[in-house]
């Protein structure tokens, strides 16, 4: 059933023929686009851009609003609000649809566009039509390519040889991130190590930055999204040590140096290990033990790194025949190749100090390796108790440190070893560098060309965009472990732009990171035609002032946003060092406690929900649900509820409508007094994202300003028509089409989006009186009207006193009343 058959006043609420009227005029009035023009105080709300995997679903409809709240909230406030949309259109999907379908990503991928830009339409959605972008085209995966140049002439983007993940059903790379407990984040098949020549990003140049300038976050940041950056980034303090590995047989001696947090503990180690997958365990093992090590190293590549690093499973390694010299004592320390030391962290080689590391005693107790505490902390030994101990304690059994603390021994032990030579103080990170590039067809393409005489050539910018060809379709672009680029010779093949000579494109695309780092600044001035941004207005707009989208992009697309922001920052092209000051994570939509799935039959389909309830009521519910964090399950909450709140805020201005608005003063005092309040607090509830706290302040004052018109002084009453006027301005933050056309019923002229918020009479502020709730068993009784400081005996003898509470008690005693003054009173009976 919909709305419109439930509400049966003269005035009919029919929000299909809101739907049907605003947008036209909102477009042609262009309220959206911001002036741009100094003239107001800008501001920046941006939502994570969409990826147009179908059309909008619940989720975009939950994140959409919220983020619109902000935009239509500043606009109200007299900002000059930027809010754009675009889509993250590169991508996977498109490109398994295209096999699927024997055509080309971008058919699917613009109709897809088309869709979902329909819908945010109709959802209106106050964004800035004519700023809209999409990563696949060429006008903007030029600039991607640019910077792309950018960071290679810095130095920032590079080549080289290593292990990666790969992905053997989708026959791609992927990031450490893409990596989900050994699976594949997208199709959950394991996931397995390949060495590949890749492109990186140098983001661990700026591993220092990304950490220290979170301060600048902390408070408006959400502190969980800070925690998962600051352990991502990994900082460890400690020291860097050199150790000799003497020579053996026809192996010559080298150097090996380790990372640790703990050289205090020096003295205590009594092996070595390197990891078992490194080129360093093949370059240290000597022949005697060469094909112990190669079958291990089989054994360890089945493994992920999780499962590397679990201490649940027992230790497994292999010796290498060869020995380091602790550079203290002079003692030779057994080198043996394990996988528990990843290759890929420090320097992929450690000193094992059973005593005071379980998983190096854990080694130690597989394999027989002598066990030394050389720090006393007062628990039993842990060679007898197999418990390592890692806590406060006194050096002992170490030489000159014997005697010191922990903290004491860390740098003296540091500084022995600068002394000696052989260590020094060193910050680690567990930020690895971004390999960015993909053996994919749907993504920009890397502007670099090889040549056999020049090597790494990078595309003269004035032949940029390096265009994707539009000729490959269907099966041509099914994986085969090397990009489907390389197979289209008449697109590689180039000539050398350095020499002339033949050369060949690079055939990798990049990730789909790489494009959504720095589309917010291409928003300031999207059509722009001499670089990324126009350098003229990039400082005007950014930082993003509010930054919305779902927690799932905690880590990598912040981080990477931010180290772009960061570089482009060093180029000296935006003032910005952080790209967005302010962020908000909205919850999921459920349904029925688990999230929407195929799978589980229950989905919710958004269209289905406009058209029944309209667009308004959708929007409100998702704002009343809870506060913006929390998850919405969509079988909790009424639509149809919010329909008929809105139905009846409507109505108001319909009431309202011939009354003529003369001086509110002389009006009811009460009523005037909950509309200053409403407004006031409305201020300090939005930035506190206590949106949905906004939504149930409108409704009390949607019904008391009915209460005045059906009971007291009638719709004629000034002070019913300056309730409705605030019910309107404030309303429009989330429910556009309904606040829009009570402002028109109102008499105002379009649009309601800059009427700015009423001004607030603070005299006004101070309760006349509240309303107190009386329930008997949960069900309201009576309600009255009483003082705000009354108190809870006051309250309780007038509940008593209440004919409604008397008639229903109906002579039964009472068993208890709980009375939370000056609001309500809840009666037990007996
Ligand atoms: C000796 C030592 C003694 C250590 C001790 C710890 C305790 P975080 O804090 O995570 O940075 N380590 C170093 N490189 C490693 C690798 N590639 N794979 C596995 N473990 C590695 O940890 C640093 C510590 O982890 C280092 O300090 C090293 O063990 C180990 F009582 O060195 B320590
Ligand atoms: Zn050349």
């Amino acid at each position: 059933m919909s709305v419109q058959a439930e509400t049966s006043e003269e005035g009919v609420y029919s929000f299909a023929a809101m739907e049907a009227k605003w947008p036209a005029i909102w477009d042609e009035l262009k309220v959206f686009t911001p002036l741009d023009d100094g003239s107001r105080e800008r501001r920046y709300v941006l939502d994570m851009f969409p990826y147009p995997s179908g059309d909008l679903h619940m989720g975009h409809a939950e994140a959409f609003a919220m983020g619109d709240v902000v935009a239509r909230y500043w606009r109200q406030l007299g900002y000059d609000v930027l809010h754009p949309i675009g889509w993250d259109s590169f991508g996977l999907p498109a490109e398994n649809a295209a096999i699927k379908h024997n055509a080309h990503p971008s058919e699917w991928t613009y109709t897809n566009i088309d869709t979902q830009a329909e819908s945010f339409k109709r959802y209106a959605i106050s964004v800035d039509w004519s700023r809209r972008l999409h990563t696949s085209d060429p006008e903007y995966y030029r600039w991607t390519q640019w910077l792309f140049k950018r960071f290679h002439d810095r130095g920032l983007a590079y080549r080289k040889n290593s292990p990666v993940n790969w992905c053997p059903k989708d026959q791609t790379v992927l990031a450490n991130e893409q990596v989900v407990n050994g699976a594949c984040e997208r199709c959950g098949t394991i996931v397995t190590k390949k060495s590949l020549n890749q492109w990186y990003f140098k983001i661990t140049d700026y591993a220092d930055r990304l950490l220290e300038d979170m301060d600048q976050l902390k408070g408006h940041w959400p502190e969980r999204v800070l925690a998962m950056q600051r352990n991502w980034i990994g900082r460890s303090e400690g020291a860097h040590v050199n150790f000799v590995i003497e020579a053996a047989g026809e192996k010559a001696e080298q150097q090996l140096t380790v990372f640790t947090t703990r050289p205090d503990t020096l003295y205590g180690a009594t092996f070595f290990v390197v990891a078992a997958d490194a080129p360093l365990a093949l370059e240290l093992v000597t022949p005697e033990h060469a094909e112990a090590l190669s079958d291990y190293r089989e054994q360890v590549k089945k493994l992920s790194d999780i499962d590397r690093q679990s201490t649940e499973r027992e230790k497994t390694g292999v010796f290498t025949g060869r020995y380091a010299v602790n550079p203290l004592t002079n003692e030779l320390l057994p080198v043996w190749a394990a996988d528990y030391v990843l290759a890929d962290y420090g320097t992929g080689a450690i000193m094992a100090v059973p005593a005071h590391d379980q998983r190096d005693l854990d080694f130690a107790r597989a394999f027989d390796l002598p066990v030394r505490a050389v720090l006393d902390t007062g628990a039993e030994d842990p060679a007898v108790s197999g418990v390592a101990t890692a806590g406060e304690g006194t050096l002992i059994n170490s030489g000159n440190l014997d005697g010191l603390s922990k903290a004491e021994g860390i740098p003296a032990a540091i500084k022995i070893l600068e002394e000696l030579g052989t260590g020094e103080k060193f910050v680690n990170f567990r930020l690895r560098d971004w390999l960015l590039s993909r053996q994919r067809f749907w993504g920009t393409p890397i502007p670099i060309v090889h040549c056999e005489s020049c090597g790494e050539v990078p595309v003269p910018d004035d032949q940029l965009p390096v265009r994707l060809p539009d000729n490959l379709r269907g099966e041509a672009l099914s994986p085969k472990g090397t990009s489907p680029l390389a197979a289209a010779t008449d697109w590689v093949n180039v000539p050398c732009p350095a020499c002339g000579g033949a050369a060949r494109r690079d055939t990798d695309t990049m990730d789909t990171f790489v494009d959504s780092s720095w589309y917010f600044m291409r928003f300031a001035s999207p059509d722009y035609t001499e670089g990324p941004f126009d350098p003229a207005t990039i400082n005007d707009w950014m930082p993003v002032g509010q930054y919305v989208g779902g927690v799932e992009h905690a880590i990598l697309h912040l981080l990477y946003a931010r180290f772009f922001t960061k570089v482009i920052h060093d180029m000296g092209l935006v003032e910005a060092t952080e790209p967005f000051s302010r962020l908000l994570n909205q919850g999921q939509v459920l349904n029925g406690g688990k999230a929407m799935s195929k799978s589980l039959g229950n989905g919710v389909d958004l269209g289905e929900q406009l058209d029944k309830y309209g667009v308004d009521a959708v929007r409100l519910t998702m704002i009343f649900a809870g506060p913006p964090e929390d998850d919405i399950d969509w079988a909790d909450v009424s639509p149809s509820g919010s329909a008929k709140f809105l139905a009846r805020a409507w109505r108001l201005g319909q009431d309202v409508a011939s009354a003529p608005g003369t001086d509110p003063s002389t009006g009811d005092a009460a009523l005037r007094s909950a509309t200053h309040r409403m407004v006031h607090d409305t201020k300090a509830l939005i930035d506190g994202h206590k949106f949905n706290v906004v939504v149930a302040r409108l409704m009390e004052l949607v019904n008391a300003t009915r209460k005045v018109i059906d009971t007291g002084a009638g719709a004629a009453d000034p002070a019913v028509r300056e309730a409705v006027e605030a019910v309107a301005v404030v309303l429009s933050l989330f429910a556009p089409y309904t606040a829009e056309d009570m402002w028109n019923q109102l008499g105002h002229p379009a649009s309601v989006v800059n009427a700015g918020f009423p001004a607030v009479d603070a005299s006004l502020l101070v309760e006349a009186s509240v309303t107190a709730v009386v329930q008997i068993q949960g069900k309201v009784r009576d309600r009255l009207e009483v003082a705000p400081d009354i108190s809870d005996a006051d309250l309780e003898a007038l509940a008593l006193a209440s004919e409604n509470v008397k008639r229903t008690l109906d002579g039964r005693g009472i068993r208890k009343v709980i009375v939370r003054a000056p609001k309500l009173v809840n009666i037990v009976p007996a």
